[in-house]
């Protein structure tokens, strides 16, 4: 299930149904933020939400996040994941150039991932980047984010989602003692 290569462009994961294409787009700033990000990709699959996964940087690739961004609606995509760590431009300027929910996921990087954080974050108003926590938990919330606005108009993901909590629900309460 975990895609190793991101840079090997855009898959749509399984879907229960008829096969769509994706509608969660998931860009993030390096192949090194991989390892942290196929969390989104796990848990969108395991919701039987169609996805895709890219490796693109707002600095080192400029021409194609614009272009990535800018088609993004037009392409069939409904939420944009986008992560980075460092200078964490990557989802802001995602959010500038579509009209799609952006949610952030900031990647730990030199500064245990405050500086990534703060980065995308403190968006200034009228571009929003709903940023998420540092590293994997916010890999696996992003999608599970993404997972909650799809299914406001989607009734049968509404109940994969409902599903998914009752069974963490149990989960977490085995530990009890
Ligand atoms: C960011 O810089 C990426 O999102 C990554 O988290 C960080 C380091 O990138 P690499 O130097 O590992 O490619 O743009």
């Amino acid at each position: 299930m975990a895609r190793k290569n991101p840079k090997a462009g855009p898959v749509a994961g399984p879907v229960a149904g008829p096969v769509v294409g994706p509608v969660v787009g998931i860009v993030m700033g390096s192949k090194s933020d991989w390892q942290v990000m196929q969390s989104a990709v796990e848990t969108l699959e395991a919701l039987g939400i169609a996805c895709e996964a890219k490796a693109l940087s707002a600095h080192r690739n400029p021409d194609q996040v614009d272009d990535y961004a800018s088609k993004a609606r037009g392409r069939g995509l409904k939420v944009i994941i986008a992560a980075a760590g460092m200078a964490a431009a990557l989802p802001g300027v995602v959010a500038a150039k579509t009209p799609l929910p952006v949610l952030g996921v900031p990647m730990s990087t030199g500064m245990g991932g405050l500086d990534s954080l703060l980065s995308m974050s403190q968006m200034p108003a009228g571009v929003p980047v709903a940023t998420l926590a540092v590293g994997r938990a916010g890999a696996k919330n992003a999608a599970l984010l993404a997972a909650a606005i799809l299914a406001l108009g989607d009734s049968k993901l509404a109940k994969r989602l409902d599903d998914f909590r009752k069974k963490q629900n149990r989960t977490v309460a085995k530990l009890g003692r």
